[in-house]
C-alpha cells in the first residue's frame, strides 16, 4: 500500500516525511527531486507483545510506502498546479496526505502569503476536481468517437454513461469520493484512479501557537470539510521531527506538555486503517510473529492468500484465537481448554487482531 504526501511548496511535507521513516534528507538535494520514498514499519503494540511472549528469532511488521512528492508548481494557475508526471505517479497511491501549512514563520516563505486552512484545503479539493474533469472529458471525446465506429458498442456505452455521470458530478464540484460506485463501474475506478475518488487525510500542520487549540482547530475543519472518506489529522511538524529524534522517557515528558498522543506516523496510520477499512491478523510461531494487513470484511481463505497464494488455493482449514483471549490465557494450551481456539472453514470473517495458522494441503 502506497500513502502519497502532498502539498503546497514549504507547507512541511519532508519535515513530516523524516519523521515518519526516520530517514534524513539533505534539503539541497530534496529540492531537485521529485519525491522521496520509505517503506515504513506499521508500530503495533500487540505484535510487541506477542514477540515478547513467544521470543522468536524474528518479528516483522506490516509495512506501508510512504511518498513524499514536490510541492505544487505555479500555484497561480488554477487548474494547473499539477503538472504530467505528479498526476500520473499521484493517481497510483492507495490515499494521499495533503499537508496544509499552518505554522507562522517569517523565515520560510509562504506561496500564498498568508496563513488559511481553510483555503488551502478547499482549493486543493478544487484541483482535484478540475483535473478529473480534464481526464473525463478527454474520456469522453474519445468514447465519442469510438461510438460512431460500432466497435464493442456495448462496452462503450456503458463507460460513456459511466463517464457523463462522473462529469455532471465533478461539475458539480462534487468529488468523486462523495458518490456510489456499483460494482459494473468499479472497474472504470480501478482504472483510471481520479484523484478526487482518493481517502484523504488532511494534515494540519499547525503552529507551536496553536497547541492549547488544537482540538478546537481540527473539529473546525472536519466540520467543513465532512465525507466518509477525508479525516483531519493534526501535528507540529518540526517540533514532532525533533522529538522522534529523543529518547523515550525524555520524548514523553515534552509530548505531555505538547498535549500530543502517539507518533505522527501513528495517527497517520491510524487515519489510513480507518479511511481504507483495513485491519491486521498476526501469525506466530518459534520462527517469526508477524502482522498482516487485510481489508475488513476478508475471509479466512483471501487472509491466508495475503500470507502465500499457495495457502489460498491449499486452504483446509484455519486454526483461530481472538488476540485478547490469547493475552488473557497466555497460552494455546489454555485457550483450548476454555474453547477460545477454534477451527474455522474458509468462509470465517477474519476479525482484527485474530491469531492464525493456515491448515493447508
Ligand atoms: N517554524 C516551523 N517551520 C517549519 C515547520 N514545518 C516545516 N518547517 C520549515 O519549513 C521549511 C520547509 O519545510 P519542508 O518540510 O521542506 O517543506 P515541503 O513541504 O517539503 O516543501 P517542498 O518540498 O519545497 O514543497 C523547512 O525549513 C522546515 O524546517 C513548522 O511546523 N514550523
Ligand atoms: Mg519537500
Amino acid at each position: 500500500m502506497q500513502i502519497g504526501i502532498i502539498g503546497y511548496p514549504y507547507s512541511g511535507k519532508t519535515t513530516l516525511f523524516q519523521t515518519i521513516s526516520q530517514i534524513h534528507i539533505d534539503p539541497n538535494i530534496a529540492s531537485k527531486k521529485d519525491s522521496n520514498q520509505a517503506v515504513v514499519k506499521v508500530p503495533d503494540t500487540r505484535l510487541d507483545k506477542l514477540t515478547d511472549m513467544f521470543n522468536p528469532k524474528k518479528k516483522v511488521n506490516a509495512t506501508i510506502e510512504f511518498v513524499d512528492f514536490a510541492g505544487f508548481q505555479n500555484v497561480e494557475q488554477k487548474g494547473g498546479i499539477f503538472n504530467t508526471a505528479f498526476l500520473v505517479k499521484a493517481r497510483t497511491m492507495d490515499a494521499i496526505v495533503h499537508v496544509v501549512r499552518g505554522f507562522a514563520d517569517d523565515t520560510v516563505p509562504h506561496v500564498l502569503n498568508t496563513v488559511n486552512l481553510e483555503r488551502d484545503v478547499q482549493n486543493l479539493e478544487d484541483e482535484f476536481v478540475l483535473a478529473d474533469l480534464a481526464f473525463v472529458e478527454t474520456r469522453i471525446e474519445k468514447l465519442e468517437k469510438d461510438l460512431q465506429k460500432q466497435k464493442n458498442k456495448d462496452e462503450v456505452e456503458k463507460e460513456l454513461s459511466e463517464m457523463i455521470r462522473w462529469k455532471e458530478t465533478l461539475e458539480g464540484n462534487v468529488p468523486l469520493r462523495e458518490i456510489e460506485f456499483d460494482d459494473n463501474v468499479k472497474k472504470f475506478l480501478k482504472n483510471y484512479q481520479p484523484l478526487s475518488a482518493k481517502p484523504l487525510m488532511v494534515a494540519l500542520n499547525l503552529d507551536e501557537n496553536d497547541v492549547p487549540n488544537k482540538d478546537k482547530i481540527v473539529q473546525r475543519i472536519s466540520e467543513k470539510f465532512t465525507s466518509k472518506k477525508i479525516l483531519t489529522v493534526p501535528f507540529f511538524a518540526k517540533i514532532e521531527l525533533e522529538l522522534s529524534q529523543l529518547e523515550e522517557e525524555e520524548k514523553e515528558i515534552f509530548m505531555a506538555d505538547y498535549g500530543l498522543e502517539g507518533s505522527p506516523l501513528n495517527r497517520l496510520i491510524q487515519s489510513a486503517y480507518n479511511l481504507l477499512g483495513l485491519q491486521s491478523f498476526f501469525t506466530v510461531g518459534e520462527d517469526e510473529t508477524r502482522s498482516w494487513t487485510i481489508r475488513k470484511g476478508m475471509t479466512a481463505q483471501e487472509s491466508a492468500g495475503v500470507i502465500h497464494t499457495d495457502f489460498f488455493n491449499k486452504f483446509i482449514r484455519a486454526e483461530v484465537i481472538g488476540y485478547d483471549h490469547f493475552i488473557e490465557e497466555g497460552s494455546f494450551a489454555k485457550c483450548k481448554e476454555k474453547g477460545y481456539f477454534r477451527l474455522e472453514g474458509k468462509e470465517y470473517i477474519v476479525n482484527d487482531g485474530d491469531i492464525l495458522n493456515i491448515r493447508h494441503s
